[in-house]
């Protein structure tokens, strides 16, 4: 559990900030409810994700895909933002233009507390999009019909969402590398640090002399790398930080 020491040292990092870049993964959401990837109460534990989260599994099935997908719709359609999202949002108030927040989940909780300097990386499961037209809409309903068509042309509709072996969108790569090199303290929160690209921001942010916190239960892959790393969870740490 992180020491009294630890969390004042983070915040003093914080007060003497310039500018500070925020990555959440599933870990801010699991405080909400939301099952994260990899824990022992893993969502990938039907999956694994390589069989389902990927452009292979939805040609060769579509319907399992969507199955999948409006299973994780239904879930996460019940849940509200915590305190950690909640701070974030406090966070982007007071600080404006000199903080951006950068989330690998598509859970959307960020955008329900109301963060709006924020990049969805991997996309969002309220929106679809066609895969002819590409027309991207957001969408909420439960469960989706399977196999849903695009209203203007008919197409077969997929999750607006990035799968693995897919990259990330231009506009979504230049802004995580504007904000990781221009700030000067990197929070990370909730992420187990396994899936690139965000899992090379920590050490992107260190090769230019930021420093760099870490939030998660446990330790991770990039606790030996980070500057500080407060262990506990997000809903207590992250509000106590900011
Ligand atoms: C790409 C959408 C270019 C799906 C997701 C370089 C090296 C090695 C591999 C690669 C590489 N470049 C590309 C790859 C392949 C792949 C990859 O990284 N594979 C990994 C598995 C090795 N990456 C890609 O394919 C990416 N594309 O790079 O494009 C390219 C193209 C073709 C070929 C090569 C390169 C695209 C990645 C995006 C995949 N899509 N999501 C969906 O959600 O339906 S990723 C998926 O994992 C989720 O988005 C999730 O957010 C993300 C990361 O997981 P975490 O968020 O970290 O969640 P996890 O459960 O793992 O961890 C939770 C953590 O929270 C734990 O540490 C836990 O301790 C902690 N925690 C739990 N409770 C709490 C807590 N902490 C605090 N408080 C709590 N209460
Ligand atoms: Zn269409």
């Amino acid at each position: 559990m992180a020491t009294n020491d630890q969390i004042l040292l983070a915040r003093a990092h914080l007060a003497s900030a310039r500018n500070v870049t925020i990555l959440t993964g599933a870990g801010i959401s699991a405080d909400s409810g939301v099952p994260t990837f990899r824990g022992a109460d893993g969502l990938w534990r039907n999956f694994r994700a390589e069989d389902i989260a990927t452009p292979e599994a939805f040609e060769r099935n579509p319907r399992l895909v969507w199955e999948w997908y409006n299973w994780r719709r239904e879930l996460i359609a019940t849940k509200q933002p915590n305190p950690a999202h909640d701070a974030l949002v406090k966070l982007e108030q007071q600080w404006a233009d000199r903080m951006w927040l950068i989330t690998q989940n598509v859970d959307g909780l960020h955008c329900a507390a109301g963060s709006q300097r924020l990049s969805e990386i991997h996309g969002n499961i309220w929106k679809v999009r066609c895969t002819s037209c590409g027309v991207i809409s957001e969408n909420r309903e439960i469960p989706l019909p399977i196999l849903p068509t695009c209203p203007l042309c008919h197409a077969l509709l997929r999750p607006h969402i990035v799968w693995f072996g897919e990259s990330l969108r231009e506009e979504d790569l230049r802004r995580c590398n504007q904000v990781i090199r221009s700030c000067d303290l990197l929070l990370v929160i909730g992420t187990s640090g396994v899936v690139y690209p965000a899992a090379g921001f920590a050490s992107a942010a260190k090769d230019i002399g930021a420093l760099v916190i870490e939030i998660n239960l446990d330790s991770t892959p990039k606790s030996n790398l980070v500057d500080l790393s407060l262990q506990g969870r997000a809903k207590d740490l992250v509000p106590l930080l900011l």
